[in-house]
Formats: C-alpha cells, structure tokens, sequence
C-alpha cells in the first residue's frame, strides 16, 4: 500500500512539473506571436488623411500612425467598393474569382465558403484568439435567414472566435448589432422581419413619409425609416435591438477597446472595420461641426479621435511595442452617395481623392488606391514606400509574419515591404470595380472598353467606361488625364497580354452599377 502511495505520489509531481514546464515554453512563445490589428475604413478617399497631403481636413491620430509607420502611396484595395474588397482582404483572393462578391443586400448569405482559408483561421491556427467589431458586408446564414435565432454561417463560421458587427451597411436593413451571430436587445416578443423586395404593411417609407425623415434621400434609401433615416431594404420589429446611429462610433469603440483588455493575455487579431465615412454620415454630437465641412467631414474627424482613443487603449495595456497595425480603406471617396448631407456644398477645397481621378465605383486610380499604412512602435521605422502593394497580400504577408506556411496564389508574401525592410513590391496587379477589372503593371494603369456611362451622374463620379482602350502612364500623369493607348500600341499590348494572363480572356460579364 505505501509503495501504492509512492508511485501515486512521484506520478502527481512528475505530472504536474511537465504541466508547469509545458506552460512556460507556451507562454515565451505566445509572446514572440505580435498581436495585429487592422483598421479599415469605409469609403475613405486617397486624400482624406493629413498624412495623404490633406490640408482642410485634421486627422492627427492617423497622421501620427503614418507618419510613424510605413506609409504606402501605391496601396491599394482590391476593389472600388466595399464586399469585394473585405473578400479579398479577409481571404488573399481576387474578388473577382468569387461572383457573389458585389455589393451584397442585408439579407445577403454568407459569400466566404466556410471550408476556405481566412486571415483568422490561418492566425487562429497560431495560437491567435481572432475577433471582428464593426461593419461585416459579407453576408449571413445560408439565404432566408431568422433574425429571432442564432444567425449562421456568418464571421464566426470563417474564423472568428468573436464578432460583433453590423451585418451590411449603415443605409441597409436590418439596422441592429450582431454579437456571435445573435441580434443585440433582441425582445423575441417584438420579433425581426426584413425583406428587400417589398415593404411590411402599414410600415412607413423614406418614400411615402417624408414627414418623418430627419435626413433625406438623394437617391436610393427609400425604404423603411429607422432613427428617422431612410434605408435601403425593408424591416419590421426589432425595436428595442434597433442602433443609434448617433452613437455608433462609441459603441463599436468601446467593445474594441474591451477587446483588446480581454484578450491581452495571449496574441490577438482584431479587424477593426470602422462604418465612416459611408453613409448615412452621423458623427456623434461632440463632433457636430468639428470639420468645418458638415456630417462627411465631421465622421472624418470622428474616426480620427476614435483611432486615437484606440490606440491610447493599447498603450495603457502595454501593448503597442508588440502591435502591429494596419491601417486601410476598402475603396475610394463618394461625396454624394444617396442622402443630402451638405457634403457636396460643404466640402470646400477638399479633395477626398488627392490629385486621382475617379472615386468610389470607379476603374480610374481613386476608386481602389486609398490610404494604407503599417505601424509597429520600435518595430517599423517610419518611411514612406512608392512600391505597389494590395491588400489582397496581407494574407501571405500575415501568415509569414506568424511563421504559417499557408499563402493564395493572389496573395503576394511582402512582410518585409509592410514592415518597412525592403522596397520590393508588386510588379503587377488586377483592380476591380462593379464586376468590371483594369490592370496596374510597374508605372502603367490599362483599363479595357467597357460599355456604360462614362459617369454616374447621381454620385457625380466618372467610372471609366468607354469604347476604347485607355492607357496611362501614372508616373507621369498620376490624374490619369491622358490616354497613351493610341501612341503607344506596344505598351498596350504587353499590358493587355498581361492582363489576360491572369483574368483569362472571357471576363465580357460586365455589371454596371445599378442606377436607382
Ligand atoms: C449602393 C448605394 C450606396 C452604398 C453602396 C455600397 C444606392 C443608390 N446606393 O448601391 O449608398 O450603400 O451601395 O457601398 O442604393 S459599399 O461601400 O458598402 O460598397
Ligand atoms: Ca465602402
């Protein structure tokens, strides 16, 4: 029996003194793992930050970032508007690969398989803890999806341990918050109906009730009244789970800043997907006026003070020096995009896109190159970098950083371009804009024929549609004014056989933007 006892007892020691050894080695190597966030902004126009060259507009907190990081001025997003672009940031593939990648209704299914490979997963599988706060646009559940019950597939599905997130746009219905795939508040005695074809009875209308609004409609945004805003989409119920729009910053802040308090013990990613400056633009009232430049400006700003309330977080847990930061927008500027705002009247001398022609929707430059910076205190020297870099190659370049083999064929490894050691990026890439691509080769921007307006005239932006080749020599020309493509039919060539190379040459599918 004491022998029994012995061995009973040199086991629970020898057992426990591995567990405790095992725990060490886990947590120095936790440690080495940097956490990374990434900031994504939404509609965020080439021009816009201080940084950029911005002079009416003060957004010191990101000045500050991409001052001292690594500052790209040949970033770009994948896409010139929003779905597509998250699909490629999120999974390292042309969105274009994906057909469901365009810009999605509210009620939308999930448009990443749930077997594909994702920057969470990838990270997840490092010992990461993964989180999403904010704007989602990558659709929920399989179609015909329950608000009233757990709302699956969605972020959680493709890597997210956690998620709280508005499931489209701040103009689309369902107008509520999603923690883990449940609708924040939700009373089950006022369930949640959304319909996207036709309005519930008796509900009021952006379109039959103007009496109600307290921001009009420009174009679109109709449908049901919420917060005295019209939306985009119908919806029933759900009153008390319905947003303030009003408050919305502060509170995808401050479950940011619980994020990262919570989770600060092991290595986290955060995707941080901010919903300013898309419309409707509603700054809280602290920043009512704070731009000069009416609502479009002042969420500017808003974004810029909730950046730096952000990053004052990190600092205070300790954490920035074991950070990096990526900071981003999923594609160019609007002014107008469907409400009146006072945004084109205010606006002044800003140019939200620097000196690039196009904006949002667009294949000329302003539609994807956007603000894209690296920040990692004592790690990143600040530098300014004129190599071409995607988002799409965050994927690879994450993945390295963490020591995963896993990459996408898309996806380019360029860790030592985001972290400012080498210069080498890019020496080709395919941009897209609703359904319609162009190509970027060294100094050279190709944009094929594609039929359709040469402008939208409702956002007063020129998407470049035309019925002949366009060519332009960026270094020369950066406002892409003018067309090479005829007195230079060789550079032409080359750029159209490279383009084919990777887009095929059956991608005649063209979807123009929907006018309403
Ligand atoms: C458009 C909306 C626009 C915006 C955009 C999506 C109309 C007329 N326009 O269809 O306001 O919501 O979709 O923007 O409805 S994105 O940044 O999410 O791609
Ligand atoms: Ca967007």
């Amino acid at each position: 029996m004491r022998k029994f006892y012995y061995y009973l007892t040199t086991c629970i020691l020898l057992f426990t003194s591995c567990k405790e050894e095992q725990k060490t080695v886990e947590t120095s190597e936790e440690r080495a793992k940097p956490n990374i966030v990434i900031i994504y902004a939404d509609d965020l126009g080439y021009g816009e930050l201080g940084a950029y060259g911005a002079t009416e507009l003060k957004t010191p907190n990101l000045d500050k970032l991409a001052n001292g990081g690594m500052r790209f001025t040949n970033g770009y997003a994948s896409s010139a508007t929003c779905t597509p672009s998250r699909y490629a940031l999120l999974t390292g593939v042309y969105p274009w690969r994906n057909k469901s990648a365009k810009i999605l209704p509210g009620t939308a299914p999930l448009i990443i398989a749930t077997a594909q490979t994702t920057i969470p997963k990838m990270l997840k599988k490092q010992g990461y803890h993964t989180g999403i706060v904010g704007k989602w646009h990558l659709g929920l559940g399989t179609g015909n999806v329950n608000w009233n019950e757990r709302i699956s597939p969605g972020p959680n599905e493709v890597g997210f341990d956690y998620s709280h997130i508005l499931a489209a746009t701040q103009d689309r219905v369902p107008t509520v918050y999603i923690e883990d795939g449940h609708v924040v508040n939700l009373d089950p005695n006022d369930p949640i109906e959304v319909n996207y074809q036709e309005n519930f009875e008796g509900e009021p209308t952006g379109l039959e009730n103007p009496e109600l609004l307290k921001m009009k409609w420009h174009h679109g945004h109709n449908n049901s009244i919420v917060n005295g805003i019209p939306r985009i989409g119908f919806m029933k119920g759900g009153e008390a789970a319905k947003w303030v729009d009003e408050d919305m910053a502060d509170y995808f802040l401050a479950d940011a800043q619980d994020y990262v308090k919570k989770h600060k013990d092991e290595p986290f990613f955060l995707y941080y997907a901010l919903q300013q400056p898309h419309v409707p633009r509603t700054p809280h009232t602290r920043f009512v006026g704070s731009s000069g430049m009416g609502p479009r400006g002042d969420v500017i700003v808003e974004a810029d003070w909730m950046v730096g309330e952000f990053i004052k977080t990190l600092e205070a847990e300790g954490l920035l020096e074991n950070t990096l930061i990526v900071f981003s927008s999923d594609n160019g500027p609007v002014v107008n995009d469907g409400y009146y705002d006072d945004s084109e009247e205010k606006l002044g001398n800003h140019k939200p896109a620097g000196a690039l022609r196009g904006g949002k929707y667009s294949l000329f430059e302003a539609g994807t190159r956007v603000p894209f910076f690296t920040y990692w205190k004592g790690k990143i020297s600040p530098g300014v970098s004129d190599a071409m870099v995607s988002q799409l190659d965050l994927f690879s370049s994450l993945a390295a950083l963490v020591e995963s083999s896993e990459s996408t064929e898309d996806s380019m490894e360029l860790l030592d371009l985001f972290l400012g050691k080498s210069n080498d990026g890019r020496a080709e890439m395919i941009i897209e804009a609703t359904s319609r691509t162009a190509f970027r080769k060294g100094d050279w921007a190709m944009i094929p024929p594609y039929e359709g307006p040469a402008m939208n005239k409702q956002v007063n932006i020129e998407l470049a549609n035309s019925d002949e080749y366009l060519l332009y020599n960026l270094k020369e020309d950066i406002g892409q004014k003018i067309n090479l493509a005829k007195s230079n039919p060789e550079k032409l060539q080359e750029m159209i056989t490279a383009y084919e190379a990777i887009r095929g040459k059956e991608n005649t599918e063209i979807q123009q933007l929907e006018l309403k």
